[in-house]
């Protein structure tokens, strides 16, 4: 940084370096915490943060910085912001970046970005970071000017908070980060000079943003008639299912969903942050019976998900499928719907709930789904509470439902083990579960804890962990203690890469490259690390460290040997 406009002591008066233009435009949008892991390139940001009052949390690897941005993003539903430095910075980050696209979290990355005036000398850490991250962003794009930053600014975090939301990058060239312009005019006259915005900008002070998301507000749409379509199949149906996934949270439709299925009295499932979407009890909530239901239904309503692999890419054999998406672009291809109303999820769920058309009575249905669901619980009792010696996982999740409040926070990180979480827990809340979802990164665990935490200062935050998935990111325990972010961390510790091994045995009658080392002592490690925890290898030892774990106030990880001879019950790992 020989030449570059180095950080030249306080900025007076009414100028504003780059790092608060940048930063003044994401607290209108309620940005309270910046996640960031420490860099030249992006210094003005924090000096930025330290006058507006953001809380900077740094971390140990950027990976955690934006996977707590998605955190955040995802549980709030505001946006989430992590500031990387540039080239490494940016790379690092790059699986999380990938991670928040799958799971349409509306995320900001600003990044610092070697300078535009020697581009190509070879200044440090110079790389062009827009190709790495356009396919994964739902926009890119380098600010040139000091000016345009509040602008732009804007403009991304707009993108990223419009259906179908998800991340934007940003990246600052050196000297336009440390660059300075005057708070009020620059942006002003940037925006004239563009034809921008009309009607801002007052006598002598700085612009005043129109309010945040209003082009998101004014004109909540959606497709009418295809959703009057999607009504009349599902009250037309004999054995209509609704299937409800993250959008329903992220578009704060779960009032409506619960009202489309009580109108139309249709059996709902949930995934991912649809979870809890009806509490567990609800006459209509349904987990444990889904494979039963979708072989039998005759239409299938999934709403606010992909159809992907998680649902049989949208084959449910003989049953019209309907699919309800908050952008239009979200339709599956791969899929004929016989409806696709796509557009405001509340809009949609809302024209549903008022069907007032011809409608078969589905009670027959409810009550033949209770009967599978009642059956398969009575099964899993067995498993929750098996007294066995090595520990199953199921028996973990039998001791998590009595130690989990209703409203915790449950992050699941790992193969196996985390798969289980959703079989076993039912959380009662919406909103409070965060799985890595379609793009399945491993690693998520820690960063997801942080920006947890910093959305829920007062709730159980607990990571069910798998030993494998433990070694991505454990290191940033150490930012959870010294930042004072106390959650609990329950290792499902196996011994191996559990959901590899067990398929690869399967398929080759051998494996490789999938032990780990038995009865590692990751609480040690966390230790270690300014934290506590213990390791458990008896059944009745796994409630206790359960309850020290979570009235610690320190991060704690229970560290529970289990079999490693136990493999989750699924019938593919790759499609
Ligand atoms: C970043 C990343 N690397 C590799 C994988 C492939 N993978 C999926 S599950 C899994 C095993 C996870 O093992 P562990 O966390 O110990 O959980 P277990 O299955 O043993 O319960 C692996 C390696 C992945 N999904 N993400
Ligand atoms: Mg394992």
């Amino acid at each position: 940084m020989t030449s570059a406009p180095g950080p030249s002591g306080p900025y007076g008066g009414d100028r504003r370096h780059g790092g608060d233009l940048a930063l003044a435009a994401l607290v209108r949008y309620g940005v309270r915490e910046m996640l960031t892991l420490s860099g030249g390139h992006v210094f003005p940001l924090y000096d930025a943060a330290r006058k507006a009052g953001v809380r900077v949390v740094d971390v140990r690897h950027e990976q955690s910085a934006v996977f707590a941005a998605e955190a955040v993003a995802r549980l709030r539903r505001q946006p989430g912001l992590a500031v990387l430095t540039a080239g490494p910075g940016v790379t690092n980050g790059v699986s999380a970046i990938a991670t928040a696209a799958s799971n349409g979290a509306p995320v900001v990355v600003l990044a610092g970005r070697a300078p535009q005036y020697r581009w190509g000398s070879g200044s440090l850490q110079e790389i062009d970071h827009l190709p790495l991250v356009g396919a994964i962003t739902k926009r890119a794009e380098t600010v040139f000017a000091v000016t345009e930053i509040t602008e732009r600014v804007r403009g991304a975090v707009e993108v990223a908070l419009a259906p179908h939301r998800g991340p934007v990058f940003l990246d600052l060239p050196l000297e336009i980060v440390y660059g300075e312009a005057p708070a009020a005019g620059a942006a002003g006259g940037d925006r004239a000079a563009a034809g921008g915005a009309p009607g801002v900008g007052g006598a002598g002070t700085a612009v005043r943003d129109p309010a945040p998301g209003s082009a998101r507000n004014l004109a909540p749409e959606c497709d009418h008639s295809e959703a009057a379509r999607a009504a009349a199949l599902l009250a037309a149906a004999a054995r209509p299912v609704i299937i409800a996934g993250s959008d329903v949270y992220a578009g704060d439709a779960v009032g409506c969903l619960r009202e489309a299925a009580e109108a139309l009295r249709i059996p709902v499932f949930a995934n991912g942050m649809g979870r809890g979407a009806l509490p567990p009890g609800h006459q209509l909530a349904f987990n444990r019976s889904r494979r039963a239901a979708l072989a039998a239904a005759d239409v299938v309503a999934v709403v606010g998900a992909p159809l992907d692999f998680r649902l049989g890419f949208g084959d449910f054999g003989e049953a019209r499928v309907v699919h309800v998406v908050d952008a239009a672009d979200r339709r599956a291809r791969h899929v004929t719907p016989a409806a696709a109303p796509a557009g405001d999820l509340r809009l949609i769920l809302t024209t549903i709930a008022e069907y007032h058309g011809v409608r078969e009575d589905h009670a027959d249905w409810v009550a033949r789904l209770r009967t599978v669901e009642d059956a398969a619980r009575a099964k899993d009792a067995a498993a929750l509470a098996a007294e066995t010696d090595p520990i199953r996982p199921s028996r973990v999740y039998g001791e998590l439902r009595r130690a989990l409040d209703r409203d915790a926070v449950t992050i699941c990180d790992g193969g196996d083990f985390a798969s289980y979480a959703g079989r076993y827990l039912d959380p009662a809340v919406p909103g409070c579960w965060l799985d890595p979802g379609p793009f399945g990164c491993l690693g998520t665990g820690a960063g997801y804890a942080i920006g947890a935490r910093l959305t829920y200062p007062d709730r159980q935050v607990c990571v069910l962990m798998g030993d494998g998935a433990a070694g991505f990111s454990l290191m940033d325990v150490e930012t959870l203690a010294r930042h004072r972010l106390p959650v609990v961390i329950v290792v499902g510790n196996n011994g191996i890469w559990g959901l590899e091994k067990h398929p690869m045995r399967a398929m080759y009658g051998y494996d490789v490259a999938a032990d780990l080392q038995p009865g590692l002592r990751y609480d040690a490690v966390v230790r270690a690390l300014g934290g506590a925890g213990e390791t458990v290898e008896r059944v009745g030892e796994i409630g206790p460290a359960l309850r020290r774990a979570f009235d610690a106030g320190v991060p704690y990880l229970v560290n529970v040997v289990t079999d490693p001879g136990d493999a989750y019950p699924r019938r593919s790992t790759l499609a």
